[in-house]
């Protein structure tokens, strides 16, 4: 285990975590789903509303001052998390699917037309395939696919070249998997369809809170991630877009602060980020997410991402031990979480069984549909991981599903 950081010591930070579930210690393993959050971010969110509450960019009073400069301070932290150029690059949305959903959207709408290409992944989250569904059916355009190998869920990038027609207009893929833990070369994959004029999107949901993330090193035109997988809180998101691509792109929604003037029949739009964010704000959101991203830098997110990839290292080489066991994701380098099946055991009985014992994960598609009828399946179950789980709950969750095997006899 990575001996830096005294990882046990962080759980004190996270009061959820200090609790029984029927009857047993709480092994929180459905990090993916969402994570759990510090008191620095509680106490942040608490101190806003005890403190600051007021609206943003209306008022001249003090407390709307101090909100406003609060939230926008927000967006100079989120834009030196990712390493954007600048804030202005930065879009509050209310997480990763209304990223996707808003620059699928606005920009699609101005760029698609019918025998465009949208090419994506066949690993993608809803949220990364039915906003371009969408938008395809709205301007003729078409979906394709580079198609993940089998149950290691990593990328054939050998079709990529075939792939990279010059229909292709947006290539729009994820970061890290949330059902495989497949970690994909996004910075080359980008910069070849950045050399063919391509427009990108990464969906960053799973990999911004785990490891260092560098949108100009990546080379992708938009990025999206939500602040509650991030030890943040819900409601939050961030569509990061270049200064280049926003300027050109119309307003997603419209309504109050996002204008310059407004007549009967005819409005002006401010610039982006504003331009793309319409009435009243969540406001509490982006300053629980400051807090959020000031802890997680402090620890240091190569070494998150380091004890992430060790637990899920040491679950898969435990789990694979087991017989009768399908394990899904890759054999080297796999993100924090492993996907997995027991032999005649819907994924669902796993799940309902482990909380019986106090571990929580998830069972089901995961959101991923297509990727599970493509491998044969209709569920997985899943445990994921984050920097303030342990070895000793990974020996926990496996002696689970140990028991789960010899409850059905197997
Ligand atoms: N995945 C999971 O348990 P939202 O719901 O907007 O915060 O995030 C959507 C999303 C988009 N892309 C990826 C890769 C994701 O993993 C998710 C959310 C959760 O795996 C809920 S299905």
């Amino acid at each position: 285990m990575n001996k830096t950081v005294d990882w046990s010591a962080l759980r004190k930070d996270f009061p959820i975590l200090d609790q029984k579930v029927h009857g047993q210690p709480l092994v929180y393993f459905d990090n993916a789903a969402t994570s759990q959050k510090p008191r620095a971010v509680i106490d942040a969110l608490v101190h806003y509303y005890e403190r600051d509450n007021a609206n943003v960019h209306r008022g001249i009073h003090e407390l709307s001052n101090r909100a406003t400069n609060n939230f926008e301070a927000a967006r100079v932290r989120t834009a030196k998390f990712i390493n954007a150029k600048s804030s202005d690059e930065i879009i509050w949305t209310r997480g990763t699917t209304e990223s996707i959903n808003l620059a699928a959207a606005a920009w699609g709408a101005q760029n698609l037309k019918a025998g465009d290409v949208i090419l994506l992944t066949e690993l993608e989250h809803h949220s990364n395939l039915v906003p371009w569904q969408l938008i395809a059916q709205k301007t003729g355009a078409k979906l394709a696919f580079i198609p993940v190998t089998g149950d290691d869920g990593v990328l054939d990038l050998s079709k990529l070249d075939s792939l990279l027609t010059s229909q292709v207009k947006m290539l729009s893929l994820v970061h890290i998997s949330n059902s495989m833990g497949t970690v994909n070369p996004v910075a080359e994959i980008c910069a070849r369809a950045k050399k063919l004029g391509i427009t990108t999107l990464v969906d960053g949901a799973q990999s911004a809170g785990h490891l260092p993330v560098d949108v100009q090193a990546i080379g992708c035109d938009f990025f999206a991630f939500s602040g509650h997988k991030i030890c943040g809180p819900t409601g939050i998101g961030v569509l990061y877009g270049r200064t280049e691509v926003l300027e050109k792109m119309p307003p997603y929604h419209g309504g109050g602060e996002m204008i310059l003037s407004v007549g009967y029949h005819k409005s002006e739009f401010k610039h982006a980020p504003h331009r793309f964010e319409a009435g009243t704000p969540d406001i509490s959101g982006p300053i629980g997410l400051h807090a959020a991203m000031d802890y997680l830098d402090a620890i240091g997110r190569e070494k998150i991402w380091q004890h992430d990839q060790e637990l899920a290292n040491y679950a898969a080489e435990k789990l694979s031990a087991l017989k009768d066991i399908r394990i899904f994701g890759p054999k080297q380098n796999r993100a924090g979480l492993v996907s997995f099946l027991l032999k005649d055991v819907h994924a669902h009985d796993v799940v309902t069984l482990a909380d019986q014992a106090g571990v929580a994960l998830r069972g089901g598609h995961h959101c991923t549909q297509p990727l599970m009828h493509k491998l044969g399946v209709e569920s997985t179950a899943r445990a994921s991981f984050y920097f303030y789980n342990t070895k000793d709950e990974v020996d926990r969750f496996v002696d689970v599903v140990k028991e789960i095997q010899k409850f059905f006899g197997s």
